[in-house]
């Protein structure tokens, strides 16, 4: 639907970046009105508008983005390429006149339309490509990457429907399919010219060559089209525009004629949508394993299309593959592209007839791999027998690699079979499955995990036998988010505050600029500043929440938020328990409600996940009482808000004063909204899990309300044999919150509603719940303490936010480069991307 070519009357003229083109940009907003959108200035609307300003900038980035590709294809730098099922980009406009320096003249054109330029930028779509912190950081990751100027392609899945949307109907979470492809998406450029081909079931064949060598092929194959789609990823103030390719899938033919003639008319059109369901829909669930084939299908096929695009580039210049892992560095973001391993070693040994040894090395200089997860049953299986009918050769190749590796750890330890069950590929315990983490593993060159208690975790408990092996090969890269779109575009306030402080550079590269801010820890004037600003990210909040919930929150409140996917491990119960602690002391006295308190929650649960949906019940129907008692004169409130997403996370973010980071200590990867949080002057009642231990060394330990348990008191506990009635039995308040939840007071007496929880919390509680309890509550009463002294809180804000420069994916993203990748920054001139499409040159 892009190959339209452009129909704006003048050709687009690429400046370089100053912000000089600010006249010349809102003529071309114009021309696009009426030539793109076919309206009459008078009669657009707001999406109009939306529509017009983004051809106007993408007028301007093409420019670029070919000088760009043209650079790398050129110099034959080395690239990485990031494999990832999940993009969670999130809006592009706003942020790409903020990159391209067009952002006050966006605004100067809507203040002298009289237009809303919010109402402008929210009529885009929110492409919602994946679940949660996984797909984000890699929507980070492609920011940082175009920032530093690397060479690097994001690949992935162009979904047709993205994460579901979330409505809450009577306190229950009600999922709605996602329509971000509804409207033209002017983001992206469908380039037919490289679409692939991909195969599926069938069988394999032997047979020997001309040189007497056996050759194996895949023959009988169904096939599928996979067609990319390119978008752009803009750099930070400098000219780089690289490349995020997502893969759609097609049938090969419209539909197969024999069949339709021969009277099948039903199988014609079902293998057609058979292939065309592989790209349909995003799979909702994180952290839990479904085992579908349809999801195999969605990985093999973005995977397959991708390395094939990656070795017909590599061909173009290069006539072998010595040099292949000099050119092309692959990172597999957690075990979702894992079949990366199967399909290299099938294209250099299938395909382009390499020794195995020889393509095995390749193979392992060129792989990386990233895990998310801790939780063994979080980690991604396959039964044999589906991979065998869906990818028979990927299974044969998979059986010889495990087959060389467990004669690889034999020689090492002979006379260990239990270590060869431990480390093999296949899974031979109850029906056998294919471990696509060892597979990852035994087939990358590193293996990380994404903050430092995450990495050494990764290290004593969840791989141990794989470090032993290769101590060289794991390591830590701490997650980062990336300052444009969590701090400059979602918090202009704070960050114009920033720059008159420190100067204007602190989010180009370096945001570890943001230590000098701690000199102003003493400055009364720069602190009330700071929490006049945080006073007005509230009340916008506030404005939006009564707007699309009819619920009134006071401003002068402290905000306590918990914005993230519902999970057990992240107890979001444990923050509700608390709620109601304080609102049975404050149906007794008031004053524990001298500083007012407004709880937020928001998240999605997964469809299946009906444990994380009764949580949401829980919180929504909790929320309904307190929320219309007057005895309480509105010192408390709680909000779910619905549909968490990037865009929401931009506008609730900004306006907390407590982030809530309180998973179960070694259970958390990372987490990345911690961080997001911090950069913008939230303080943390956390655990020491994820990155929270790395955040709190950061901004200072009296900066953060720490709690809890720690991951190896968490172990010796359940090695013990942990048991939550015991902590109920000590705990008075846990007690009474537990057997007023039962007594049915937030279900209209209602008893039997909330059993499965509280008998669950009694007899279970995997995630301890109860024996954190009692400490959680001491950090929030801290937390609610020291806002009573708006200086101080202050103060330990502005510590928070000088503190996070190190949660920078800029940091990240340098050390993946230096230690992983080997790249090198390609720097575009300006004059390059102007050129470019200059006729005559
Ligand atoms: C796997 C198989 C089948 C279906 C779905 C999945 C699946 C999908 C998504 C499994 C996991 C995910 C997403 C995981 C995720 O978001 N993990 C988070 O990654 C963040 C970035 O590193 C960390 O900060 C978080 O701690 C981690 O939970």
């Amino acid at each position: 639907m892009l190959a339209v070519p452009n129909v704006s009357p003048k050709p687009p003229e690429i400046l370089p970046f100053d912000g000089s083109d600010t006249s010349d940009f809102q003529r071309s907003v114009l021309n696009h009105v009426v030539f793109t959108c076919g309206k009459d200035v008078k009669d657009a609307t707001p999406r109009d508008f939306y529509r017009a300003m983004a051809h106007s900038v993408r007028d301007r980035l093409i420019g670029r983005w070919l000088a760009t590709q043209r650079a790398y294809d050129v110099g034959d730098h080395k690239q990485v390429h990031y494999f990832s099922s999940e993009f969670l980009t999130g809006r592009s406009l706003g942020l790409c006149l903020l990159n391209l320096g067009l952002y006050d003249a966006a605004e100067s054109f809507a203040r002298e339309r009289g237009l809303d330029l919010n109402a402008v930028l929210e009529a885009e779509g929110d492409p919602g490509l994946g679940n949660g912190g996984l797909g984000r950081l890699a929507a980070c990751f492609m920011d940082s990457l175009a920032t530093l100027q690397m060479p690097a392609v994001g690949y992935g899945i162009r979904y047709d429907f993205g994460i579901f949307e979330q409505h809450i109907v009577g306190g229950e979470q009600v999922e709605k399919r996602d329509g971000w492809l509804e409207m033209e998406n002017p983001w992206e450029l469908a380039r037919h010219e490289d679409a692939q081909l991909v195969r599926f079931y069938g069988r394999t064949q032997r047979h020997t060559d001309e040189n007497g060598e056996t050759r194996v092929e895949w023959v009988d194959a169904r096939q599928v089209i996979g067609i990319p789609f390119d978008s752009f990823i803009t750099g930070h103030k400098t000219q780089t525009v690289n490349t995020l390719r997502l893969w759609a899938a097609r049938a090969t033919q419209e539909f197969n004629l024999n069949l339709f003639n021969s009277g099948d008319h039903w199988r014609a059109v079902e293998e057609k949508v058979d292939s065309e369901n592989i790209s349909k829909v995003l799979y909702p669930a994180d952290q839990t394993e479904h085992g579908r084939e349809l999801r195999l299908k969605q990985q093999y096929f973005f995977v397959a299309c991708s390395v094939a695009d990656i070795v017909k580039r590599y061909k173009r210049r290069h006539k072998t593959f010595k040099h292949f892992p000099d050119r092309v560095a692959v990172q597999m973001n957690d075990t979702h592209p894992a079949i990366t391993v199967a399909e290299l070693m099938r294209v250099l040994v299938d395909e382009e007839r390499l020794p195995w040894a020889q393509a095995w090395e390749i193979t392992v200089k060129t792989l990386g791999y990233t895990n998310h997860t801790l939780m063994p049953e979080a980690l991604e299986t396959w039964p044999v027998a589906v991979f065998e009918r869906l990818l028979p050769r990927h299974l044969e190749l998979i059986y010889e690699i495990n087959h060389r590796f467990l004669r690889e750890v034999q020689t090492r330890w002979p006379h260990d079979a239990a270590r060869l069950g431990e480390l093999s590929i296949v899974d031979e315990g109850g029906g056998r499955r294919i471990r696509m983490a060892h597979l990852a593993t035994v087939g990358s060159h590193s293996i990380n995990g994404v903050a430092r208690l995450h990495s050494d975790l990764i290290k004593t408990s969840l791989f141990p036998g794989f470090h032993e092996l290769w101590p060289e090969r794991f390591n830590n890269k701490t997650n980062g988010i990336t300052p444009r779109r969590w701090l400059l575009y979602a918090n202009p306030g704070l960050s114009q505050l920033i720059t008159e402080l420190i100067g204007s550079t602190w989010c180009d590269k370096d945001l570890m600029e943001l230590e000098r801010l701690r000199e102003f820890q003493g400055d009364a004037h720069v602190l009330q500043r700071l929490s006049a600003i945080k006073q007005e990210n509230k009340r916008e909040l506030a404005q939006l929440i009564k707007k699309t919930q009819g619920i009134s929150l006071r401003e002068d409140a402290m905000y306590v938020v918990q914005v993230k996917r519902i999970h057990e491990y992240k107890r979001q119960l444990m923050n509700c328990l608390e709620i109601i602690d304080l609102y049975l002391r404050a149906k007794e006295d008031l004053s524990v409600l001298n500083v007012p308190r407004v709880y937020i929650f928001a998240g999605k649960a997964a469809p299946a996940y009906f444990v994380a949906k009764h949580h949401i019940k829980l919180i929504c129907d909790v929320a309904d009482v307190i929320n219309s008692d007057p005895s309480l004169q509105g010192r408390l409130k709680v909000v779910f808000i619905p549909n968490y997403g990037v865009s929401l996370a931009q506008r609730i973010i900004p306006a907390a004063d407590v982030s809530i980071q309180i998973s179960l200590a070694g259970k958390e990867a990372s987490g990345t909204s911690n961080m997001k949080f911090a950069l913008n002057g939230a303080l943390t009642v956390g655990t020491l899990d994820g990155a929270n231990v790395e955040i709190r060394e950061e901004v200072g330990v009296e900066n953060f309300f720490l709690f809890g348990m720690t991951a190896d008191e968490v172990s010796d506990a359940s090695a013990r044999g942990y048991s939550p009635s015991v902590c109920i039995a000590r705990s008075d308040r846990l007690r009474a919150v537990v057997e007023f939840l039962e007594s049915g007071f937030f279900s209209f007496g209602d008893a039997e509603r909330f059993k499965s929880i509280t008998e669950y919390l009694r007899h279970h509680d995997p995630f301890m719940v109860c024996a954190d309890f009692d400490a959680y509550l001491e950090a929030q009463r801290a937390v609610g303490e020291l806002f009573a002294k708006p200086l101080a809180f202050s103060k330990k804000a502005l510590l928070n936010i000088a503190g996070a420069g190190k949660f920078s994916s800029d940091a990240t993203i340098q050390n993946y480069v230096d230690d992983i990748w080997k790249l090198k920054p390609v720097p575009i001139p300006a004059a390059s991307a102007g050129a470019s499409i200059l006729p005559g040159r």
